[in-house]
């Protein structure tokens, strides 16, 4: 993409309405513009990012074999009566009269639809376990929204929903989504961390929210210094093994504790070395739950047992705050000069800031990179801008692209661009035609 023709209304003022880091990077970088107050449209570049974050979710999902589907935003009122939640759910609830007086309420999660979806067509046990997700925007009447996309009152949201025969069988759902879930943050360079929760109008007794560190985060928790340790990489998991499931969350979340949990607190302290022990705060990321027949009762959602029997259904609802995130992965990765995103999430890889723009070798240098790279299938962003060198490195590291690659006549002379990492800051001059191998 060359900047001249983007669309990157970048601000040079911090915003005053933005009393958090990423809601300001945010609204300086171009990504979003507020259209009411906790709803907001994704730009460009924040789409981009918006994108990215819900391809790991979809990759991820898939991968621990859950199904895609897309559910509408609007629903009927009557199916949340059936559940009782119509009246329980409050003042956060958007509700909506249509033109023939029907009530009808936007989607602040879908336990119900689902359900309803389940007991149309599934009748035999010989149909679980099934695991249905969407990703789509939910609203939620926030009494205050704040801290732009990390809690808005429109917000994108991975909702997914799991039935089994069993509460066994439904638990082993629930162990497969955290590792899952685990698993999507990481790729998203996030450390993200498990905690015992409370489920609120969702319901269940079990319950874990995924918080990523930054002291702007509303949750506070305990955690082992060495966590930073644990790292799925290219590791393989059976998700249909019980036992390989278990074994990844022995380790995965025996080192955490709520600050508010005094059981969970001494819990801590007998697994973690005085030494190695942490308190901070962090951004809820998501959250998993089991809440057993809660819905399937009401709903008369029933499968037929192997020997004849109705039963209802086990299950359990997994969210992740996908636009949240978008703002929670700035919270945790950026400096005083802009956002760092990380290599997976970034809307482009690699930016290349022409220093001296009309000079002819400059310029062709410049352009014989961005088709070199553009080729590669590598996303760079050009800034061609009539611009001071100093304005576009200032807009480089706002955005916050992986790798810069500075092209100047100096350099040129020598037969040489500048490669700099965005997160170390570190630069190394090198013959454009290397500049693609030592991408990493
Ligand atoms: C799980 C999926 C649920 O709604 N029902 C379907 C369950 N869970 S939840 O914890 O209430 O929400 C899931 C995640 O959505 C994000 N989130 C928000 N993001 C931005 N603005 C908001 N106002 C907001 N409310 C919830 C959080 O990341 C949460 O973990």
């Amino acid at each position: 993409m060359r900047l001249s023709r983007y669309f990157l209304p970048v601000l040079k003022e911090n915003p005053a309405e933005a009393q958090i880091v990423s809601h300001r990077l945010m609204l300086r970088a171009g990504m979003i513009k507020q259209a009411a107050a906790g709803i907001y449209s994704w730009l460009p570049l924040g789409y981009k990012v918006l994108r990215n974050i819900e391809e790991i979710i979809h990759e991820e999902q898939i991968r621990a074999g859950h199904h895609p589907i897309l559910m509408p935003t609007i629903q009927s009122a009557d199916l949340w009566r059936e559940s009782g939640r119509y009246n329980a759910y409050g003042e956060e609830m958007l509700r909506i009269r249509d033109r023939h007086d029907r009530d009808m309420l936007f989607t602040p999660t879908a336990e119900e639809l689902i359900t309803d979806i389940f007991r149309s067509h599934v009748t035999s046990y010989r149909d679980l376990p099934l695991t249905m997700y969407q990703i789509q925007w939910k609203f939620r009447d926030e009494i205050r929204p704040r801290f732009g996309v990390m809690r808005g009152r429109e917000f994108y949201m991975k909702d997914g929903y799991n039935f089994d025969l069993t509460k066994e069988d439904a638990l082993h759902a629930y162990n497969r989504h955290l590792v899952s879930y685990l698993r999507t943050y990481e790729r998203m360079g996030l450390q993200a961390i498990p905690m015992r929760a409370e489920s609120g109008a969702i319901g269940g007794d079990d319950t874990h929210e995924f918080l990523v560190l930054a002291d702007t985060g509303e949750s506070g928790v305990f955690y082992d210094s060495q966590v930073t340790d644990l790292r799925f990489g290219d590791r393989v998991i059976d998700y249909d093994s019980h036992a390989d499931c278990q074994a990844v969350l022995e380790e995965f979340t025996s080192r955490y504790a709520r600050t508010d949990d005094t059981h969970d607190e001494a819990v801590f302290h007998e697994r973690v070395p005085e030494e190695r022990r942490r308190e901070a705060r962090g951004i809820e990321v998501g959250q998993i739950f089991y809440f057993g027949t809660k819905y399937s009762e009401p709903l008369g959602a029933t499968v037929q047992t192997p020997d004849g029997t109705q039963v209802p259904v086990h299950m359990g609802s997994h969210g992740i705050g996908v636009s949240r995130l978008a703002g929670a992965i700035i919270e945790a990765s950026h400096d005083d000069n802009g956002i760092i995103w990380p290599e997976e999430v970034a809307p482009f890889r690699v930016g290349i800031v022409n220093v001296k723009q009309g000079d002819p070798t400059t310029d062709k240098a410049c352009e014989d990179l961005y088709a070199a790279l553009t080729a590669a299938g590598i996303e760079t962003l050009y800034d061609d801008r009539e611009e001071r060198a100093g304005a576009k490195f200032a807009t480089m590291d706002l955005i916050g692209l992986p790798w810069r690659v500075t092209v100047g006549p100096r350099g040129l002379k020598n037969g040489v661009v500048e490669l700099t990492s965005r997160r170390t800051g570190e630069g190394e001059e090198l013959a454009p035609e290397l500049l693609m191998s030592r991408l990493p």
